[in-house]
């Protein structure tokens, strides 16, 4: 094992991309929010179903010059879904190629992720909110792992039946019934807001139905437009609050979509309203869909805009760092900042495809992005280029695998870190 986590060592270092010295810090101080689009996918921005832009809100962050937007930003999830998702943001790095981390090894392994890190370099209090119950995806266990201080589940809030979705607590509700707890966070706090509404099948209470639904025969399909819409609207409700309450202008907020809401054999029922033909549509173009959104809104800042570099979920911690100021280079992480001129842009899926920003490599098969054709007679310098790219695909993924399966991270302390003590943490009282 003291070989295995000196090989994931060499690696890491070496793939360590250092900060760009002109955003590095430019986030210092300020509270980190972090708003978890469940279920949302890249194509919806700036989309229009008949005529009708489905998130406009979302669309004015998109477009502002105070976020950075990222437009080739991809889901790397595995069947742990939203908790793959979380555990990449929080630790950079990989869920597992069967299950979710958080369930399989969420309770023993040791972490050092960003509530820890945040906490430890600068001082961050730290806290999720997630109208669901806290034993979902094991999240009662693993925060307590990562550091979290505060974990508001569903027990914080008022979950009468009409307050619900399939999968916990309504947007909205969720955000507004978390102000109560969220001004009692010392600041600067980092905070996480998981929402729900967006989730298979899409399903809405009437009152809350304010955006025509699509017209493609598969209800979820359908559906969808009706439930990012109604997100949409939560999100924007609660940046009133942040503006009313004076905490916008302190703090950054990061919005990212987890993974895609449509499954690939439903992305034919899609294709149609992308101008897309179902009869032609492949697995380059279900790659396609797999962008999510990825905003790193900093209010007061002038030169944001439309960020083209490939990457993924692995990359926001480091990049996250950086923003605030905290060098990422003493702790194991597999992503880069994305932001950093040596930036890794080979992106990384779970099952060993991965995209960069000319080709993708879907089971073997190269696409060249450009065209959508395939490359079946590659160039040598091509098919050495691709080779090598694979390679460190694959042994990203199996270094981080072996990292979590033999729990490394017990016998590596980064400097100055203290390593967590869940019993620190009881989230039965958290302002109760
Ligand atoms: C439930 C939620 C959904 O608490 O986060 O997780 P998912 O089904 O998307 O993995
Ligand atoms: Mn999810």
């Amino acid at each position: 094992t003291s070989s295995d986590l000196n090989t994931i060592l060499q690696f890491t270092k070496k793939h360590y991309a250092k900060a760009n010295s002109s955003m590095f810090g430019i986030a210092k101080g300020r509270n980190v929010i972090v708003i978890h689009l469940e279920s949302f996918e890249q194509f919806l921005i700036n989309y229009k179903l008949n005529g009708k832009e489905v998130t406009p809100f979302l669309n004015s962050l998109y477009n502002s010059k105070s976020t950075y937007s990222f437009s080739n930003f991809f889901n790397q999830v595995g069947q742990g879904k939203t908790s793959d998702a979380e555990n990449m943001l929080e630790t950079s790095t990989y869920g597992l190629p069967q299950g979710s981390l958080f369930s399989s090894l969420g309770t023993d392994n040791t972490f050092e992720g960003a509530p820890a890190i945040l906490s430890q370099r600068s001082g961050y209090s730290s806290a999720v909110f997630h109208g669901n119950k806290g034993s979902f995806w094991n999240r009662n266990n693993v925060y307590k792992n990562l550091g979290y201080q505060n974990f508001f589940d569903a027990s914080y809030f008022n979950t009468n039946a009409n307050n619900l979705t399939e999968y916990g607590l309504k947007d909205k509700l969720l955000f507004h019934d978390s102000v109560k707890y969220l001004e009692r966070l010392q600041q600067p706090f980092y905070a996480k807001f998981i929402t729900v509404s967006n989730h298979f099948p899409y399903d809405l209470d009437k009152q809350n139905t304010s955006f025509k639904a699509a017209n493609t025969g598969d209800s979820s399909v359908d559906n969808y437009f009706v439930t990012a819409h109604y997100l949409d609207q939560a999100v924007k409700e609660f940046f009133d609050y942040l503006k009313n309450s004076g905490l916008y202008n302190n703090s950054m907020i990061i919005i990212y979509g987890d993974h895609y809401g449509i499954s690939n054999s439903r992305n034919l029922k899609l294709a149609s309203l992308l101008g897309k033909s179902s009869s032609t549509w492949n697995d380059f173009d279900n790659l396609q869909m797999q962008r999510v959104p990825f905003m790193i809104h900093i209010p007061g800042i002038q030169n944001g805009g439309i960020q083209k570099q490939y990457g993924g979920e692995i990359d926001v911690l480091p990049t996250l760092l950086h923003l605030l100021g905290i060098s990422s280079k003493r702790y194991i992480q597999f992503g880069t900042d994305l932001f950093s001129s040596n930036h890794d842009q080979v992106v990384a899926f779970r099952n060993e495809n991965f995209t960069t920003p000319k080709y993708s490599v879907i089971n073997g098969v190269i696409y060249d992005n450009s065209t959508g054709i395939q490359i079946t007679h590659p160039s040598s310098s091509l098919a050495a280029k691709i080779k090598k790219d694979s390679e460190k695909v694959n042994t990203e993924l199996s270094l981080s695998d072996t990292l979590n399966n033999k729990n490394l991270l017990r016998f590596y302390v980064p400097k100055g870190f203290t390593p967590v003590n869940p019993k620190d943490y009881n989230y039965k009282d958290s302002f109760g």
